[in-house]
């Protein structure tokens, strides 16, 4: 199905490097318009030479050559060739120094991919494949090499000159410029390689490590964002303590940079000793910042910390091992998040993100595994499979060996991996030594896709005491993977009975109970579990935790998710059965809007919603998210063929009479939840605040004026984003004056705060009003507005497709035809920011035919596009 030109890479095509790379001395002449780049490599050979020499090939991507010398001595033209994308040289001696002179213009890297101009800064971006931008290289991580890097520039614009590692030399050239050498001296990959140089200003502190150690931390920033990088400072402190006391991770350099960046693909980049990072996951203030970018900034921060380990010491052999280092890294940072958080709270929002995001990816076209088989464009499988599926399988591991074996395991990993590049097996074998389990099996985990259905039934002998539970396991087919072997699951459970009381579990054969939650472990299609000494038929409580990154059904009743809503002892199960309430409600509702029958929502749930939203026992973070409906985007899961405007409809309905029918209750709450104090984002208080918006949302559900004016008095009222951008919110999805007004004021308010006109591109793309596509067009021309700037297309364009169901599939096919045009000017620009807006058209088999029609009419003009970028090819060719 894939031709052209672009070539497919296989996993089982590996082969070790033919060449090493064991120094680098790289030089960099800085100037935006034009750098030139001196590169000095250590090369030895890695191939057996009793043959005939093997070529050196070199990657390299837009560099111009200026010259190349071997040994001392300028290459002939006829000593080597240069093709597009590479550099070889036919039969070099077995150990030589190359040095090659090249010259780049960041000016012109749109890309952001190798070094690049963002506003008056220089920075790079290398990982996966950037560092051919920069010079000619083995750009492949399992070339590790110790890098002395000396940059040099003019000292006026660039005073801050940074690179990986250690300081070693600065000082003053002629004509204005300086320089500056660091040396980093852990032999490193390609793509943890770094620099930074502009007008900057740094905050710092110093950090003790475990050890006595004293560590500098530094991060920079533009002078204007001065005062908003506390946060991000403070994060680290907590990230390192964290990993020093919960994996006995200790830090290795004397100085740990970040940099913030307007201008970045993505969140940020673990490159050793200097992490560079979209801005939006550093700068933060009360004002500007809600408490959701409070947290996540912390969970980024640590994610790029904790790389250093998980990464960076030890890195992946190649990219089909990528899950290696960032499933095991999205594993840590989620924890670390739980563990400065809401442990529950964290777990709900990260299931959530995975069951809308991830399990989406693993039922349709681009479904592939934590480890893929092959590729076209290594950038594509950054994807919610291998991070973040990939986090659940690390998580599965730790519940099935338990915290001793799993903590003993990562230090197994680390003992005997440290400073090597090395594949998933490598780690898993750690795991498996440690915990001395066969993990043969759990394997598939890696090399399968699909998201694994559950089918349990139950049985309940009053005669004999014995419940038994069945758990029939099975994996839809996705592409290349017709039929799929059974996978090791936990599953953890629990046995409830009717009054609430967890039952103690014990297995048929077993001498005594072992508590009242544990792991059972599937391994088979299908499998019975025989409980004894069970007094009457229990309530089984499944997938405690969510334990695996699977799909379950159990015919419950009606009671039954009642009860365990209300009495079980794992937050994730209590949370979880209010969803399928939520669920089986409005899924009734989407049938009888498309039977045309009459429409009403059932006063059971109506009650039940009522008393949740009246305990005052419960946790106000956990309530919150407790009381809010399942995402219009799950819902679409939950549907053969999916009525994106049935699905909305029956979801408003259900806020409307919530907000209608508990008017009273939802406006105490919120009352209860109203600020006391002047905000703090550390005030503990961030459950509150979002029950508090979740209530004002319900009431303005019902469009009633009551409801706007409380909005507009909050908006004008607060003295924090959290809870201005929460009265925003509801007011730019309110027909009403009030609308234009607030955001008006908004804009006027924010205009020179790119994170915060982020937002407010955001709030009106994602708004359901019917106008929305309309806004989103002239929002296109809105002077602010700039699509090289990925923050900000992803603001408007992704806000809109990826967040906006309703109004992005519109019958008519008007915002397919939008994003489509919007793909094709930034695939010239930025390939990967295009190849990731795909992910709607992805889907295209789950809607009606008429949908399917104008999806593939747009992926087929992607397509046909000439110079389409090998990443926006890959994807659609893929979709189709
Ligand atoms: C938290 O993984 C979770 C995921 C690659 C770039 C950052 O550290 C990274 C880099 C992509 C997608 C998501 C994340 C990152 C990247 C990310 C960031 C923070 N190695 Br692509
Ligand atoms: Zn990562």
């Amino acid at each position: 199905m894939l031709h052209t030109q672009h070539l497919t890479i296989h996993r089982k095509d590996y082969t070790v490097p033919d060449y090493l790379i064991e120094t680098v001395d790289l030089t960099f002449d800085l100037d935006a318009e034009q750098t030139q780049v001196v590169s000095r490599l250590a090369i030895r050979s890695n191939h057996d030479r009793s043959g005939a020499p093997r070529p050196l090939v070199l990657d390299g991507e837009e560099l111009t050559l200026v010259s190349l010398k071997l040994d001392g001595v300028e290459l002939d033209a006829d000593r080597y060739q240069v093709e597009e994308g590479r550099l070889s040289i036919p039969a070099p001696p077995e150990s030589f120094q190359l040095e090659a002179t090249t010259r780049i213009s960041p000016k012109a890297n749109s890309a952001l991919s190798g070094l690049y101009a963002s506003g008056s800064m220089l920075c790079t971006q290398c990982e996966a494949e950037g560092f051919r931008r920069i010079t000619y290289f083995i750009d492949r991580p399992d070339v590790m090499a110790v890098y002395t890097v000396t940059l040099k520039a003019d000292r006026a614009t660039c005073p801050v000159l940074l690179s990986n590692g250690n300081l070693t030399t600065r000082g003053d050239l002629p004509d204005g410029r300086h320089f500056a050498t660091w040396h980093d001296p852990f032999k490193k990959p390609s793509y943890l390689f770094a620099l930074v140089a502009g007008d900057l200003v740094h905050i710092s502190d110093r950090f003790a490590t475990m050890s006595g150690r004293q560590v500098n931390l530094e991060i920079y920033v533009e002078q204007r964002n001065r005062e908003k990088c506390e946060h991000a400072l403070r994060s680290l402190e907590r990230a390192m303590r964290w990993d020093e006391e919960q994996f006995g991770r200790e830090y290795d350099l004397d100085i740990y940079m970040i940099v913030a960046v307007d201008d970045f693909n993505m969140g940020a980049m673990e490159n050793k000793g200097l992490n560079v990072f979209n801005s939006r996951y550093v700068l933060a203030s009360p004002q500007s910042a809600t408490d959701d970018d409070y947290h996540a900034i912390e969970e980024v921060i640590g994610h790029e910390y904790f790389h250093n380990w998980t990464g960076n010491r030890i890195t992946c052999r190649d990219w089909f091992q990528l899950s290696l280092k960032e499933g095991l890294t999205i594993f840590r940072d989620q924890e670390f998040s739980a563990d400065m958080q809401s442990r529950p709270v964290k777990r709900i929002a990260d299931v959530k993100s995975l069951r809308s995001a991830q399990f989406a990816e693993d039922a349709g076209p681009l479904a592939h595994p934590v480890r893929p088989e092959s590729y076209l464009e290594i950038n594509n499988f950054y994807s919610m499979t291998v991070y973040h599926k990939g986090g659940e399988v690390i998580r599965m591991l730790r519940t099935l060996l338990g915290l001793e074996a799993f903590r003993a395991g990562m230090d197994l990993y680390f003992e005997r991996h440290d400073g090597q590049a090395v594949r998933v097996d490598e780690f898993v074998q750690a795991m498996a030594d440690a915990g001395k389990r066969d993990l043969s099996q759990f394997m598939r985990w890696y090399d399968q896709a699909g998201t694994p259905l559950l089918i349990v039934s139950d049985d309940y002998q009053e005669q004999t005491g014995i419940y038994t539970l069945t758990v029939v396991q099975s994996c839809p087919p996705t592409p290349g993977q017709p039929v799929k072997e059974p996978f090791h699951i936990p599953l953890a459970m629990g046995l409830l009975d009717r009054e609430g009381h967890e039952l103690p579990l014990q297995l048929e054969g077993e001498a005594r109970a072992a508590g009242t939650s544990r792991v059972l472990e599937l391994r088979e299609g299908s499998q019975s579990f025989r409980f004894v000494g069970i007094a009457s038929r229990p309530v089984p409580s499944l997938l405690r935790n969510f334990s695996a990154p699977v799909k379950l059904e159990y015919p419950y009743g009606e009671g039954d998710l009642a009860l365990l809503m209300t009495r079980d002892s794992d937050p994730f199960v209590r949370w979880e059965a209010g969803q399928v309430q939520a669920v089986q409600l409005i899924m009734g509702l989407v049938a009888d809007i498309r039977e045309g029958r009459a429409l009403s929502v059932k006063e059971s749930f109506i009650d039940s919603f009522g008393r949740l939203l009246a305990d005052e026992k419960q946790d106000r973070g956990f309530l919150a998210e407790a009381l809010t409906l399942p995402l219009e985007s799950y819902l679409a899961e939950q549907m053969e063929v999916i009525d994106p405007s049935a699905i909305h409809q029956a979801r408003e309905l259900v806020r409307d009479t919530v907000g209608e029918r508990l008017r009273e209750p939802l406006l105490a709450v919120r009352e209860a939840c109203a600020p006391r104090a002047p905000y703090r984002p550390d005030d503990g208080l961030a459950g509150c605040r979002r029950l508090g918006n979740l209530c004002l949302s319900y009431l303005m559900a019902t469009g009633s004026r009551e409801a706007i004016g409380l909005s507009m008095a909050q908006f004008e009222s607060a003295d924090n984003m959290t809870d201005s951008l929460g009265a925003l919110s509801t007011l730019a999805g309110c027909a009403c004056p009030e609308r234009d007004e607030a955001l008006g004021a908004f804009y006027d308010r924010w205009r020179e705060d790119r994170g915060v006109i982020d937002k407010w591109f955001s709030l009106q793309a994602t708004s359901r009003l019917p106008d929305t596509l309309e806004r989103v067009m002239q929002l296109l021309e809105h002077p602010d507005f700039d699509i090289r700037n990925p923050n900000r297309a992803r603001s408007l364009i992704g806000a809109f497709s990826q967040g906006n169901q309703v109004r992005f599939h519109e019958e008519g096919g008007a915002g397919y035809r939008f994003l489509a045009d919007q793909i094709l000017r930034l695939n010239s620009i930025n390939p990967q920011i295009a190849a990731r807006m795909l992910t709607p058209f992805s889907r295209w088999r789950r809607f009606d035919v008429g949908r399917q029609e104008q999806m593939k009419k747009e992926l087929a003009r992607i397509l046909a596009e000439p110079g389409l970028a090998r990443d926006v090819y890959e994807l659609a060719a893929k979709s189709m």
